[in-house]
């Protein structure tokens, strides 16, 4: 099978693996795993902030974050295609109790004037403006990098309103690489950032977030309310300690092969897809002789498998698990399902 559903279908090396056989152990509700300590050290460092905490899952780091940026009945602004509004099961409503205020962005990028007039005036009758939430890459528009200029912007007039700015970073690596903008120059855009060890970096589980100290110890209790406090985790954070040592430059190889299929699906018709839009490793395609669900299906015949993400929309998302022969082979049976 050629997997392009996610890249968090992505399976542990061989070292990820080794590193995880070997943990150092402890129990980490008492703040006592060296393995989690160590990975909640080095990404802080990495990402440039004073303090980080091990989470299960992205979802549970975002909305870590959002239960302790917030209050409910407060209003949360985001772009109206973020995971954190379209993916996480309605959390951010259900356990924060925050009103989203989704806002339409321009290739996953929200307008800085438009994130200003969003934010409530002092008005008994208004939710009080509580957090402004940004993701980069933008997943559902298709892995774009959001430019640092337009977090610096959101940044700026955030501090003005004193209001957090929460970056969901599930790729900030892949934003990165391709940009060739250092991650920090993107986090010190932000109060706190999650990040995925489970997508392109290939560890089996885990996100970290990051941000001041005093909030780290706030979503620390915010995490054990979601669940989420786990005992000897070293043996899942080893893997993403090898993930942020050996895992990260080789984003590139994904964004390459990405690219390699989009100039091969280029010109096909019926596909309705410009590869311009390629940044990273989503390509997002929008069939139009054939239903995505028939389109998907007959993929599946020829043993490639993709994201069927709307009804009119296509995900394929490239990772370490398809290499370029793969990338060759789906474009052949594009061309044979679409010609056919
Ligand atoms: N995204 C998954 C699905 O949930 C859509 C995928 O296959 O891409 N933020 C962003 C931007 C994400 O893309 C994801 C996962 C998450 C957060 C949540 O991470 P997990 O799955 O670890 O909860």
């Amino acid at each position: 099978m050629i997997d392009l559903r996610s890249d968090t279908i992505t399976n542990p090396t061989e070292e990820m693996r080794r590193a995880m056989y070997e943990a150092e152990v402890g129990d980490d509700v008492y703040g006592e795993d060296p393995t989690v300590n160590r990975l909640q050290e080095k990404s802080a460092e990495i990402m440039g902030k004073e303090a980080a905490m091990y989470v299960a899952s992205g979802t549970m780091g975002n909305q870590a974050a959002i239960l302790t940026h917030t209050r409910p009945g407060t209003e949360v602004i985001m772009e109206a295609n973020a995971h954190i509004y379209y993916y996480e099961a309605g959390a951010a409503s259900a356990f924060a109790g925050i009103q989203p205020r989704p806002l339409p962005g321009h290739k996953g990028a929200l307008l800085p004037e438009q994130v200003e007039s969003a934010i409530r005036p002092d008005d008994v009758h208004l939710p009080p403006t509580s957090l402004i939430c940004l993701e980069n890459t933008h997943n559902r528009a298709g892995g774009k990098v959001v430019p640092l200029e337009n977090m610096k912007a959101i940044y700026d007039l955030a501090r003005r309103h004193d209001l957090p700015v929460h970056l969901d970073g599930a790729r900030i690596f892949n934003a990165s690489i391709a940009s060739g903008i250092p991650v920090q120059d993107f986090t010190a855009c932000t109060t706190s950032v999650q990040f995925c060890f489970s997508k392109g970096l290939g560890a089996p589980v885990g996100s970290i977030i990051v941000g001041p100290a005093e909030f780290i110890e706030e979503a620390k209790r915010w995490r054990k309310r979601l669940g989420g406090g786990m005992r000897q985790a070293g043996v899942i954070a080893s893997a993403c300690l090898v993930a942020l040592e050996t895992m990260i430059d080789r984003l590139a190889d994904d964004h390459a092969n990405a690219r390699l299929l989009a100039e091969g699906l280029d010109g096909i018709k019926g596909l309705g897809f410009d590869p311009a839009e390629v940044e990273t490793n989503i390509i997002i395609v929008r069939p139009t002789t054939m239903s995505p669900t028939r389109f998907s299906e007959e993929l599946k015949k020829r043993n490639i498998l993709v994201s069927v993400m709307e009804p009119d929309m296509i995900r394929l998302t490239t990772s370490r698990e398809a290499d370029r022969r793969d990338m060759e082979t789906t474009i052949k049976a594009v061309q044979d399902i679409l010609s056919g």
